[in-house]
């Protein structure tokens, strides 16, 4: 175990959780507007796969998406001017909390459909296979998106011509306010599903990010050796509501199961991991903690100071123009 290593995996995961603990802040101020659906306790596995990958790979995601970004290397600042719909943001200020976008970096984007970007994730391995380019894509989504009808599709092609697509069930147990039991047939083991298709499929703790990240090594080492798709069930929870507009526990669950989860807080299990093996004190994540308040800090002033688009830039990004 590398001291660096660890503790870069938690600074990651510790960006995530307080650039969105401070944009919820923000939306109870109004200075963010409509949906806003938080990543908090999902982390390690955002951070897990995304270190698995190279700089050319693809990576997409649904609308809980902020962690995919940031964790993907998208500036902070630009990522809260998005979420403000500031001219400096991300995507000019059009896009929104769940439809970021981030090209140079190859983050391809947030989706609202429900797993109506399993079939884009599909085509860009399609195209990379096309091109003869070795990249893999990550495609994130949660549990509620399998038994969608696109993903069936998306899921029978991939397997069909052998594309180079990593699909990552993050299973929070509740999609909105329903329990899996009562949404998905094959619930107690999601990636059956893709298995039916001649998927490989493996299902991992997605509350643990060195455990992430292990698998994902070996996943997107197969992947891009050409051995067809590859299927992830990280089971992980969801401590906040399903978006700003919900309470935090929610109707659907109790108060002391969301407790009991929270005990396997991925920043804590990997803190206890760092502690234990004596690769951290408490004044490194002091140290860690200063450092991620200032970054989010100038994330707000950023995006508090930009100002808002032109309403002509109504009209510019429409169509593609080259
Ligand atoms: C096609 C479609 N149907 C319904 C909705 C409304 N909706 C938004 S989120 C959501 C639940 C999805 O749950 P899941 O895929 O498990 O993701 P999670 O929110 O748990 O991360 C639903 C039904 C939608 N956005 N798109």
């Amino acid at each position: 175990m590398d001291r660096a290593d660890l503790l870069s995996l938690y600074r990651q995961m510790l960006v995530i959780r307080r650039f969105e603990e401070k944009s919820a802040e923000m939306y109870a101020l109004a200075k963010i507007a409509g949906f806003l659906h938080l990543y908090i306790g999902e982390e390690a596995i955002a951070v897990g796969a995304i270190a698995a990958i190279r700089p050319d790979d693809y990576v997409i995601s649904a609308y809980r998406d902020h962690g995919h970004c940031l964790a993907r290397g998208s500036d902070p600042r630009k990522v809260m001017a998005e979420l403000f719909g500031k001219a400096t943001g991300l995507c000019k200020g059009k896009g929104g909390s769940m439809h970021l976008v981030d090209v140079e970096r190859r983050f391809m984007g947030g989706y609202a459909i429900v797993g109506g970007h399993i079939p884009l994730a599909t085509g860009l391995a399609f195209a990379a296979n096309y091109q003869k380019l070795d990249q893999v894509v990550l495609c994130f989504f949660g549990e509620g998106a399998v038994p969608s009808g696109h993903a069936h599709e998306a899921f029978n092609l991939a397997a069909l011509w052998k594309l180079p697509v990593i699909f990552i069930c993050e299973n929070n147990r509740y999609g909105m306010g329903t329990p899996m039991q009562r949404a998905i047939a094959l619930y107690s083991d999601v990636a059956e599903t893709a298995r039916s298709y001649g998927i490989m499929a493996e299902r991992v703790d997605g509350m643990d990010v060195l455990a992430v990240r292990a698998l994902m090594q070996k996943v997107v080492e197969q992947v891009r050796a050409g051995q067809g798709p590859f299927f992830v069930e990280a089971m992980t929870y969801r401590f906040m509501g399903h978006s700003m507009a919900d309470p935090a526990h929610g109707h659907y669950r109790t108060k002391e199961e969301v407790e009991e989860y929270r005990k396997r807080d991925p920043l804590l299990l990997l803190k206890e991991t760092i502690v234990t093996n004596r690769l951290g004190t408490e004044a490194d994540f002091k140290a860690l903690e200063r450092e991620v308040y200032d970054i989010v800090d100038a994330a707000v002033r950023f995006a508090e100071e930009s100002p808002f688009p032109e309403p002509r830039e109504l009209y510019t990004d429409v169509m593609v123009e080259e």
